[in-house]
């Protein structure tokens, strides 16, 4: 075990006591089950964001999950063709999850139900960071994560007395999750859209502090994690479920390798149950060549990793302390040794950015054999330090461009012209059948080839216009 002080957070705000009967006598009270719609919304972006695939939403699993113990749940994920009705008659409470990019859609729904005399609860990043706006289009706005509110919401929902924002003074330990319960996804009749890849959590929140990131707004200096046990026995569980050995699992953590100890005794762990993995990853510690020699031999094929740039001036002024340019080169050649393909994010829009920063990042791609770069444009979220300081500046706040492929605003140094047009270079650059060749070569024939074939097409499609 690591030191207990991991487990706690800061206090956000007081916390209400809650005296009276338990959860479980109000449940007995009732003469019939409340009725309970959950929604994933879809985000009306072009971009390619909630196309083909898509992963199966452990945030709203797990509010079915909690939920599920006292109400009947529905459970509607517009992405895979589930269609939101139009009459909520049946329903008691519709429970809505946004991020930034489907919040519009969400706000719609939300304001539909509410016109019907619902309880509408509306969670997520976005909601969270902009309470004051969601508020409008709700009954109740839930800050953060549903556990550690849980016990406040659900009282009030069995006694009808509803607060317009729910926020704990302080995050429940992980340990006390309650394992996510994926029968609400797989029994949709559109589950074949879901993707193969299991959702799982390990760790919540990243100390790091980047200033464009939600994540250090919503969950502060707090890193908490769930005990490794459980973490292995809920991977088990679904081969046990499934009847085989080498599943495909995706960590949804914010970083998971925070903390090198956790990480490695849980990477330890996996490596004797023969799963395959992939997970978000910060640079802090990828440059010590045990930790891609531990994580190749537990079955992780594939690392997201944002290097965000190869500026060491923007890289500081974003505040990404975990970032070390000197690092990158060694961080990727041990990956690769260990044979774990590497989804690279990169970032331009900077203020410093110049046509220099789009040649040295198609040569660290090009020398380094980058598997699956992904580009964006700097978007400021909504909640983020970033966001305050570039409020003025941005273009719009048309929530459905914020995808992190739209043009937000007007870089000093390069200007908008110029950023689009080397953009769009460097994808047509790193995406052109040679340069496929030369990063992929020799590289096992998967889906991250599949996906450079996508990416060809998709490229050659490029204009300025789809940016705006
Ligand atoms: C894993 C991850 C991904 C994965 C999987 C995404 C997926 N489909 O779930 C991948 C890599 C595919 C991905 C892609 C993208 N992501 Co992402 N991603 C994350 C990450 C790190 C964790 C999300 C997660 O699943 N956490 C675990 C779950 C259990 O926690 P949770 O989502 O917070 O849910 C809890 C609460 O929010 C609450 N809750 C949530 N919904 C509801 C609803 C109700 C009714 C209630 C009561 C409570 C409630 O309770 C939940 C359970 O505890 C977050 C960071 C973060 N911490 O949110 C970024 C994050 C969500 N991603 C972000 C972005 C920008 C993207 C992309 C646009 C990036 C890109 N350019 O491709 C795409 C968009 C994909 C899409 N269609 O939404 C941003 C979104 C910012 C914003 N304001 O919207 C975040 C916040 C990171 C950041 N930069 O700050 N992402
Ligand atoms: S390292 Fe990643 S998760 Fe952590 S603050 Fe920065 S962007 Fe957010």
């Amino acid at each position: 075990m690591l030191a207990e002080d991991l487990q706690t957070a800061e206090p956000t705000a007081s916390r209400s006591h809650n005296a009276g009967p338990s959860l479980e006598q109000l449940a007995d009270a009732q003469k019939t089950r409340k009725k309970w719609l959950l929604v994933q919304p879809k985000s009306q972006t072009s971009m390619m964001v909630d196309s083909g695939t898509v992963s199966m939403p452990l945030n709203l699993i797990m509010v079915a999950t909690l939920a599920s113990k006292y109400f009947d749940i529905t459970f509607l994920d517009e992405r895979t063709g589930d269609a939101i009705p139009q009459d909520f008659s049946g329903f008691d409470v519709v429970a809505i999850t946004s991020r930034t990019l489907n919040a519009t859609n969400a706000y719609k729904i939300g304001e539909r139900a509410k016109a019907q005399g619902k309880i509408v609860l509306l969670g997520g990043v976005h909601p969270t960071m902009l309470h004051d706006e969601a508020t409008s289009h709700c009954t109740s706005v839930i800050y953060g994560e549903i556990e550690s509110v849980w016990d406040e919401l659900a009282r009030d929902i069995f006694q009808g007395k509803m607060k317009s924002f729910y926020k704990s003074s302080d995050l429940r330990p992980m340990t006390t999750m309650t394992p996510p319960d994926f029968s609400f996804a797989l029994n949709s009749p559109h589950a074949k859209k879901y993707s193969q890849l299991i959702p799982i959590l390990a760790t919540k929140g990243c100390p790091v502090g980047c200033s464009f990131c939600t994540t250090p707004t919503v969950y502060g200096k707090s890193y908490r994690y769930r005990e490794i046990d459980l973490v292995l026995n809920e991977m088990r569980s679904h081969q046990e479920r499934l009847g085989k050995q080498k599943l495909r699992f995706s960590f949804m953590d914010d970083n998971i390798s925070f903390r090198p100890k956790y990480f490695m005794e849980l990477l330890e762990g996996m490596a004797k149950l023969g799963v395959r993995w992939n997970a978000n990853i910060s640079m802090n510690f990828l440059h010590k060549p045990e930790v891609a020699e531990v994580a190749g031999r537990s079955g992780c094929d594939l690392m997201s990793i944002g290097f965000e740039s190869l500026n060491p001036d923007i890289l500081k002024s974003m505040n990404k302390g975990s970032n070390r340019l000197q690092n990158y080169e060694t961080a990727v050649s041990n990956l690769h040794k260990n044979n774990i393909a590497i989804q690279g994010y990169f970032i331009f829009g900077f203020d410093d950015d110049t046509e220099k920063s789009f040649q040295a990042t198609y040569d660290f791609i090009m020398k380094n054999r980058i598997e699956f770069p992904v580009f964006s444009l700097l978007t400021p979220f909504p909640g983020t330090p970033y966001f305050e300081e570039m409020k003025s500046r941005v273009r719009h706040f048309d929530w459905d461009k914020y995808d992190t492929y739209h043009y937000m605003f007007e870089p000093k140094t390069l200007g908008g012209e110029k950023l689009l047009e080397n953009f769009i270079k460097l994808q047509r650059e790193v995406y052109k059948g040679s340069a496929i060749m030369k990063r992929m070569q020799g590289k096992p024939v998967n889906w991250v080839w599949f996906v450079n074939f996508l990416m060809n097409r998709f490229t050659r499609k490029l204009t300025p216009e789809i940016y705006l």
